[in-house]
């Protein structure tokens, strides 16, 4: 790899040279702008990031620590960042990282340790003791928290993130880096060491790299799901994952008031189809299976269709471009899985640039995807069996029905398959 610039001290007089940008409303001293008059001012950090979401923003955070330059560019506003209704399980690893960089202190107040979870199916119900089959817990906090957190935290240490910045294309990836953006009606550039591209599935970072370089695995299912946030106190103290004839249900929650349900919906299916009590009809045919149990219901807050799909893109890494998160690959929900991987993505990242401006090692930066993809596929596979597991498959497989059945039935009677689950929905340390 051609040698990128050292870290450099140019950044700290950042200040004056960013107001004359018109970049007030983004605090921080990050920007390296070189300027030899206002017109000509050009922004420069080490790392650029595309993506504001738990992949972007922990990187970020993750290189500040390091003494590591970053600017993150955000197409939308903070406020939509902020309560974009998403992910609520964090894997053990995941709260690890949170805690050890210092943004452990509202997650370990509000956040819910859960050491079990609950399959109901054939009108049983069985518990999965997580952590006493594996010593490991999940913990519920909504990802609209984490990313809270995380926007707090790099702002409070005078970090930039620039919002409503849409990324429109990138150049120079093979020597010198340059993100195009809008920002305030304007054209604008970040020149940077390294672009890290966590800008989900619709970014514009993964379709920068030629065609012909990566390679797409992929799986749709006929199914979606239907997520609704309700102001109803949960009905129990951890998740129900329930198979029924009807399609898979999950009950969740996001606090003590809230609860947080989904129903395994058609593909296609239109959400204006499912006004609220057709919503809590489907549910208590769905969860109310067992004995004495009957779900607690409430005003529904919001409610959204999410196609389930699989899907791993690699090498998530070509010349100085690097990719995390959803940007190259998705997992159905049901393993839990999308945000505690794009997380994962970034800590190996943040390694890897430390290690890089350091001292010039390559090693962390050429084995990051090779790395990264032993975790994404535990991931996938993980989460390809849950789904294949929980939902109402093909209506017309009878067979396929009967397997289903029979794997429910093993994972909840045999310890050595429960831990198989168990070790994976917490998180496996090492893959
Ligand atoms: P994100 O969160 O999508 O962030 C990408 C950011 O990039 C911005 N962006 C751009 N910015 C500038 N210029 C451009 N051209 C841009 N294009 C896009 C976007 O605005 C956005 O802010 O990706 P990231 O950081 O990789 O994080 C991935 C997670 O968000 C995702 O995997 C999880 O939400 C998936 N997921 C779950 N993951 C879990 O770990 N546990 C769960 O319990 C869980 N449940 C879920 C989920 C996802 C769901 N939906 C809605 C897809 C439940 C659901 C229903
Ligand atoms: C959630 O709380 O949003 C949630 C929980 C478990 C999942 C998916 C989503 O598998």
């Amino acid at each position: 790899m051609a040698s990128p610039s050292r870290p450099s001290t140019e950044w700290k007089a950042a200040a004056a040279a960013r107001d004359a940008i018109g970049q007030a409303d983004a605090p921080g001293d990050e920007i390296a702008p070189t300027i030899a008059s206002v017109k000509e001012a050009r922004m420069r950090t080490q790392v650029g990031i595309v993506g504001a979401g738990p992949a972007g923003l922990m990187l970020s955070h993750l290189l500040h620590r390091q003494g590591i330059s970053s600017v993150v560019i955000e197409s939308r506003s903070r406020e939509y960042v902020e309560h974009r209704l998403r992910a609520g399980v964090l894997e053990q690893g995941s709260v690890d990282l949170l805690r050890e960089t210092g943004l452990g202190a509202r997650l370990d107040r509000e956040g819910m340790r859960h050491e079990g979870i609950e399959l109901r199916f054939d009108g049983e119900s069985h518990r999965v003791p997580m952590t006493e089959l594996t010593g490991r817990a999940i913990t519920v906090y909504g990802q609209q928290e984490v990313v809270k957190d995380l926007i707090a935290a790099r702002l409070d240490a005078g970090g930039t993130i620039l919002f409503e910045a849409p990324a429109e294309r990138l150049s120079g990836l093979d020597s010198a880096p340059v993100i195009h953006f809008r920002h305030q009606g304007r054209e604008e550039e970040l020149h940077c060491d390294f672009v890290v591209g966590c800008d989900g599935y619709h970014g514009i970072s993964r379709p920068a790299v030629p065609d012909g370089v990566l390679t797409t695995y992929e799986r749709t299912y006929p199914f979606a799901w239907l997520g609704v946030l309700a102001a109803a106190p949960p009905a129990v103290d951890e998740l129900i994952y329930a198979h029924h004839e009807r399609g898979f249900a999950l009950y969740s929650m996001r606090s003590p008031q809230i609860s947080r349900l989904y129903l395994q919906v058609p593909a296609d299916e239109d959400i204006a189809d499912w006004p609220d009590e057709r919503i809590w009809a489907e549910l208590r045919t769905r969860l109310e299976t067992v004995p004495n149990w009957t779900l607690n219901e409430g005003p529904i807050l919001e409610k959204g269709i999410t196609p389930l799909r699989s899907l791993v893109v690699e090498p998530m890494q070509w010349q100085r471009l690097y990719l995390a998160g959803d940007a190259v690959h998705i997992v159905p929900p049901t393993g839990a899985k999308g945000m505690n991987l794009a997380l994962a993505d970034v800590a190996l990242l943040g390694d890897a640039f430390a290690a890089w401006y350091a001292d010039g090692s390559t090693e962390l930066l050429d084995g990051y995807s090779r790395t990264a993809l032993r975790r994404v596929w535990r991931a996938q596979q993980f989460s390809w069996w849950m789904t294949s597991m929980l939902h109402r498959l093909n209506a017309d497989d009878p067979y396929e029905a009967k397997l289903q059945s029979a794997t429910l039935r093993y994972v909840s009677t045999s310890r050595s398959y429960a831990t198989s689950l168990a070790e994976n929905y917490v998180g496996l340390p090492q893959v």
